[in-house]
């Protein structure tokens, strides 16, 4: 079987594993939604979603923001976590407290129990936004695992190893899908293939995720 086969024959609403530190949990966080969308929206009033610059002079096609303590970064300069927000030259907006509760519910169930996060991106996909394969090592600690939530449109996720050049298979994350990724599995490559496909029901042409850590 090749790792893009590993997931096609599973079951919608079964945890996957993904390896022997990442497990998704579908629809966890469906019964957060009603407390999710105001609070992104409390967000987004105070620190508004930017295209953010890479390193290497490329607009990221993914729009961003933050809440919580620190705040992750990115311009010619290099990836980094800050406690300002550059733009509005205020504090990142608090991290609302149901989504500290889901982050910590779903570590938990993923094998997590102390998870204390005190960073979140908020990722906004719209039709053909994409995320090349990536690692998350801007943390300073990661034993500490990583805990991402999808919400709208569904996306296929790409998962590799822990080199660049290692196969990644795909999985479908839909909405209400939390993923946790942690232990031996902190590490490996991800990404998102360009958005498509049917607009959600409740959130329309957008895909918005976001990725609970703990980064400083
Ligand atoms: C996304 N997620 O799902 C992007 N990173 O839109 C990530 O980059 C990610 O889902 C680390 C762990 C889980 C993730
Ligand atoms: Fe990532």
């Amino acid at each position: 079987m090749t790792p893009a086969d590993l997931f096609s024959h599973q079951e919608q609403d079964q945890p996957v594993t993904l390896g022997p530190g990442a497990v998704v949990l579908r629809a966890h966080a469906l019964p957060f939604i009603d407390e999710l969308l105001p609070a992104i929206s409390a967000i987004e009033a105070c620190s508004p979603f930017r295209n953010m610059v890479t390193p290497g002079g490329y607009t990221m096609s993914v729009a961003l923001t933050n809440c919580g303590e620190l705040g992750w970064w990115s311009d010619r300069r290099g990836y980094r976590y800050t406690r300002i927000d550059p733009i509005t030259e205020k504090s990142w907006p608090d991290m609302p407290p149901s989504f500290l509760r889901l982050a910590q519910t779903a570590a938990s169930k993923a094998g997590y129990p102390d998870f204390m996060p005190d960073a979140c991106l908020v990722n906004r996909y719209l039709p053909g936004s994409r995320l090349s394969l990536h690692q998350d090592r801007n943390e300073r600690d990661f034993s500490a695992p990583i805990v991402s939530v999808s919400l709208g449109m569904s996306a296929t996720f790409l998962f590799g190893g822990l080199e660049r050049s290692d196969r990644a298979a795909r999985l479908e994350l839909h909405h209400g899908d939390v993923v946790v990724w942690g232990g031996p599995d902190r590490l490996r490559y991800h990404g998102i293939m360009p958005l498509k496909g049917p607009a959600h029901g409740l959130l329309g042409e957008q895909r918005i995720n976001f990725t609970f850590r703990k980064a400083g």
